[in-house]
């Protein structure tokens, strides 16, 4: 009986942004303190820094990559990289924690079999932006992206196909997770300058974790 209330809620929780678009509200929060382990011991070894765009400006973003593969952007332009150009090494392994999460949250998103091999770490102090923009740099645009939010609160904007469709704002709170896949996969979106907060997450810090099979 309470099973079936509590299936009932998890069920609820799963709340349709659009074609292709699933949101998972504090999917994450249950794996949080793994999470915050997790994320940690990726920066250890390729410490969050602010890339700069083909076009010669620094993103207000700070970034780092784990798994594979790892996305990078510099005046030569966007790419995949098996190797941090900060270090020359390999990236990071991708957690045990994190290939758990990205899958489950696929499935629940109606994505099965969901197998990342990048995972980007997007780190938002108060004033952070990320513009409009489309993800385009992985080779099969049918897998889809998870994304999983931790930290002080964020306004998405989730627009259409093209940048000037209107965008939706979307608040994105700690531990919620979306699932990007078919029409939604190739819309343009953003995050509105994030605004002060607290949250013992990240230490006043939005970080958001974004999955993707990028190979
Ligand atoms: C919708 N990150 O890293 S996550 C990115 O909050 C990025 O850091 C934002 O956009 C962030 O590229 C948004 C949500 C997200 C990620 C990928 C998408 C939404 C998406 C790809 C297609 C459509
Ligand atoms: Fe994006």
């Amino acid at each position: 009986m309470t099973q079936d209330l509590f299936d009932d809620e998890v069920q609820s929780a799963a709340l349709p942004l659009g074609p292709g678009a699933v949101v998972l509200r504090r999917f994450a929060r249950p794996d949080e303190a793994a999470l915050q382990d997790a994320v940690r011991q990726v920066i250890e070894q390729a410490p969050l820094r602010h890339m700069v765009t083909p076009g010669g400006f620094r993103m207000s973003v700070a970034m780092t990559n784990c798994g594979d593969l790892g996305w990078v952007t510099d005046l030569t332009g966007y790419r995949y990289d098996p190797h941090d150009p900060e270090s020359g090494n390999p990236w990071p392994r991708l957690p045990d924690v994190f290939r758990r999460l990205a899958s489950e949250a696929a499935s629940q998103g109606g994505f099965d079999g969901f197998v990342p091999d990048a995972c980007l770490i997007n780190r938002y102090e108060p004033g952070t932006r990320l513009s409009l923009h489309q993800d385009r740099n992985e080779r099969d645009f049918s897998q889809p992206i998870v994304s999983v939010s931790l930290g002080i609160s964020a306004v998405f904007l989730f627009g259409g196909p093209k940048r000037s469709d209107k965008a939706r704002r979307v608040p994105l709170d700690h531990g919620d997770v979306v699932v990007w896949g078919g029409p939604a996969r190739l819309h343009y979106h953003g995050v509105l300058p994030l605004k002060e907060g607290t949250h013992l997450f990240w230490d006043g810090c939005r970080i958001n974790l974004t999955f993707r099979k990028a190979g």
